[in-house]
Parts: C-alpha cells; sequence; structure tokens
C-alpha cells in the first residue's frame, strides 16, 4: 500500500489549523493535526518542502519505519516544528490502517483499558463570582474535573479567560502582532488561594479540581502556590514552572504535596526523562500532536507507568479535532491514563471538521469508525482562508520579559 500523494491543508474555521492528508494507491486517506499556535507556517513549509516529497512511494502500514526515518533519518532533529510534522505523519498512517482494516484506532493500539475518557472542562471568570457561576454550568453539563481560572485582582489581563462573545472556550492567539501582558507574581500568589477558596466552599469536593499556572514562578515560589493550595485538595496545579528545567520541579516535590502536571510544550521522550523516572511529576500532559504523534507519545506514557506517573494530555482548541480523535483513541487503552483536558471546538470548526466522538457524563468516548473517526471537508475549508495570529507576550512591571 504505497502513499501516492501528502496535502497540506490550511485552514481557519475560527482559528487556524493545519491538517495533512495523505493518500495511498489503494484509495484510503488518512488525516494528522500539523498545527502550532502562532507557528503554523513554519510546520507547512517543514512538510511541504521537506517531508512530504519523502513520503511518496513509502508503504504506508510500515508506520514505525515512516516514524523512524523521519526522527532517527533526519540530522537536524526535535524541536516543535519537526516533531509536530511528525505527528502530522503518524496519525495520518494510524488513520490509513485503521481504514484499511476496518478497525478503530483505539483497537489497533490493544483495544481499550477503560470504558470511557475522564476529560476536564474549562470554568473561569472576570469575578470570583462569575468563575463560580461558570463551575456550576459545568457541573450542569456532568463535568467531573473543572480547571479555573479568573483575573488576577491588580493586573490588566490573566491568561485563561474566556473572551467575552466566545462561549465557553478561550483563545489567547490574537491580532497580527503579539499582544504585551504584564505579569506580577505576588498578585497572582496572593489571589490563587482565595479562588480555590471560593469555589470549594460554595461547590464542596465533590469534583476534581484543576488549575494552570503556565509557566510563571520560580520554583520556590511554586513551591509556596502549592503549599498554600494543600487545604482545598487540587488535582493538580499545571506548568508551576518554566518547565524545560526538568530539575527545577525537585524543589517543588520537596516542598508540597499538591500534584504537579507539565508537559504540553514538550516535544519528545527526552523532554521529560528525569521528570519520569526521578518521579518529580504526577501527570504528564504531552500531546500527540506536539509529541511525535501516537507512536512516539505512547512510549512516553509506557515509560510514565513504570514510574506512577499518570497521563493528562493537553487537549486546548488549538489542537485540531483530529488531534482531540487521536488523543481519545490513545486515551482509552493506557493502563497509567490520569485525564484528557477538553477545551472543545467552537463552529465553524464543526462545519470542517466531523468528528465521532461523543460527551457523556464526564468521559468521553472515541467512537467505533474505523480510523480516527474525523473527516474533513475541504470545500468548506476553503471557505476560511489563513489568518496570522500571535500568542501574547509577557512583560514584568519594569518591562522585561517574562514567560508567558
Ligand atoms: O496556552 O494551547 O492547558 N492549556 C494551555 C493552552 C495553551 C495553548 C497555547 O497554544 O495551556 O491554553
Ligand atoms: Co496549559
Amino acid at each position: 500500500m504505497k502513499i501516492v500523494a501528502a496535502d497540506v491543508i490550511v485552514a481557519s474555521p475560527g482559528r487556524n489549523y493545519v491538517t495533512l492528508k495523505i493518500t495511498t494507491d489503494s484509495g484510503s486517506h488518512g488525516l494528522g493535526d500539523a498545527t502550532l499556535n502562532g507557528r503554523e507556517l513554519a510546520v507547512v513549509a517543514y512538510l511541504r518542502e521537506h517531508v512530504c516529497p519523502l513520503l511518496i512511494g513509502r508503504d504506508a502500514r510500515r508506520i514505525n519505519d515512516v516514524w523512524q526515518y523521519l526522527y532517527r533519518g533526519a540530522y537536524w532533529r526535535r524541536g516543535p516544528v519537526t516533531m509536530t510534522a511528525i505527528a502530522a505523519v503518524d496519525c495520518a498512517l494510524w488513520d490509513i490502517l485503521g481504514k484499511e482494516t476496518g478497525r478503530p484506532v483505539h483497537e489497533l493500539l490493544g483495544g481499550a483499558a477503560r470504558d470511557g475518557v475522564l476529560v476536564y472542562g474549562h470554568a473561569s471568570g472576570q469575578t470570583l463570582d462569575e468563575l463560580t457561576d461558570d463551575v456550576a454550568h459545568y457541573l450542569e453539563l456532568g463535568y467531573r474535573a473543572i480547571r479555573v481560572q479568573a483575573a488576577v485582582p491588580g493586573l490588566d489581563s490573566t491568561y485563561g479567560l474566556h473572551h467575552p462573545g466566545t462561549g465557553h472556550t478561550y483563545e489567547p492567539a490574537d491580532g497580527a502582532a503579539p499582544a504585551d501582558n504584564v505579569w506580577h507574581t505576588p498578585a497572582y500568589l496572593d489571589f490563587a488561594p482565595q479562588m480555590m477558596a471560593a469555589v470549594r466552599e460554595r461547590h464542596g469536593y465533590g469534583f476534581h479540581l484543576l488549575h494552570d499556572v503556565h509557566h510563571r514562578l520560580s520554583p520556590l515560589e511554586a513551591a509556596q502556590l502549592g503549599k498554600s493550595l494543600e487545604p482545598y485538595r487540587m488535582f493538580w496545579i499545571e506548568d508551576p514552572t518554566p518547565a524545560e528545567d526538568q530539575e527545577a520541579f525537585r524543589t517543588i516535590r520537596q516542598h508540597t504535596t499538591t500534584p504537579i502536571a507539565t508537559g504540553e510544550v514538550f516535544n519528545s521522550i527526552w523532554d521529560c526523562q528525569t521528570l519520569i523516572t526521578e518521579r518529580l511529576i504526577d501527570y504528564i500532559r504531552t500531546s500527540v500532536s506536539h509529541t511525535g504523534g501516537i507512536t512516539h507519545l505512547r512510549k512516553i506514557f509506557d515509560l510514565a507507568a513504570l514510574y506512577g506517573v499518570r497521563t493528562g494530555s493537553h487537549g486546548a482548541g488549538d489542537l485540531s479535532p483530529v488531534s482531540f480523535a487521536a488523543a481519545l483513541h490513545l486515551d482509552l487503552t493506557v493502563p497509567n491514563f490520569g485525564i484528557q483536558e477538553y477545551m472543545g471546538h467552537l463552529d465553524p470548526a464543526g462545519e470542517v471538521f466531523r468528528t465521532s466522538y461523543t460527551f457523556q457524563d464526564g468521559y468521553m468516548r472515541p467512537g467505533d469508525a474505523p480510523g480516527l473517526g474525523v473527516e474533513i471537508d475541504e470545500e468548506a475549508a476553503a471557505r476560511y482562508p489563513y489568518s496570522p495570529k500571535y500568542l501574547p507576550v509577557n512583560r514584568l512591571r519594569d518591562g522585561s520579559m517574562h514567560d508567558w
């Protein structure tokens, strides 16, 4: 079964998505998500100029060999652009294998190890009243796990809040240049325990509570935050410190029992080797589309299983429905699954991507359609041309750059 075409589809149904479509001489095609938020065209160029020409004529069934060829066969390897491109190829080949064999990808991975995939939704608010109302909304929808973010008093902008009018999701990438945000750690460290207290006071402890710090603290500040949140029994705090410094997590670990999750910016098993083997984190959050696809992510998850680290993959709206479906198939099969982020996709994304996954009572299921179970409507995609958008940048009050 030879690959005869590999096409890159760039579209912006609500936000930018890059989709790789691989076609075989047997008439099958498969999809992979190649979206890298704010750096979309770098992946498009890497695919179109350097990867797609190498795929033509290769056997689509040899997923492991194609992966090794694109990773090990490249002298300049790793990094988000390369690994997102490889992920798109890998997911598209799993999709093809599923369609050719008539089976959903989770069956090809050894079959379901659970009945459903626990997901967490995103509640936020400009005030604590707005936040706790939003938590009520998610509880009514049936969510058993909820991430909470609220505007930090004294800051002009805060990460992770719904834009007015966008419904229950948020979109940090905006504008043809990065927005300048201002960050002040003391204001945040004072506010975070008040936020969790308000949520637990109104809604109790009958659901999992999560929070994303988004890489902003020093190790000791993160330890202070973890300690101050212990009474609220967090499911996790996410990305407490800039994630490339794996050793930094030792300090956090020494001081607090609040569980730690990280990994959405990682691209390979080498990025989290120390974190996992030294048990410095509780949840590994790498995503299928930024970490080399199903083939590589399952290796990370297997390493994590050996050390009692559970999974908690990134599932923001800037990962397309193709990526989300791939995540659900893998989540269903791994023994050490923890939780899956689910932000959803707003229309008109639904005009472009037809999905078969479902949500019920706080759990999601990928469905039994052959392959990944997502199709793209290319005519609809053509109606939504690419529009450049940037993620914000962060500065401290004195003007110096800070992690966003
Ligand atoms: O800011 O995916 O947990 N979710 C996140 C995301 C990231 C975006 C960046 O593109 O941190 O919202
Ligand atoms: Co995050």
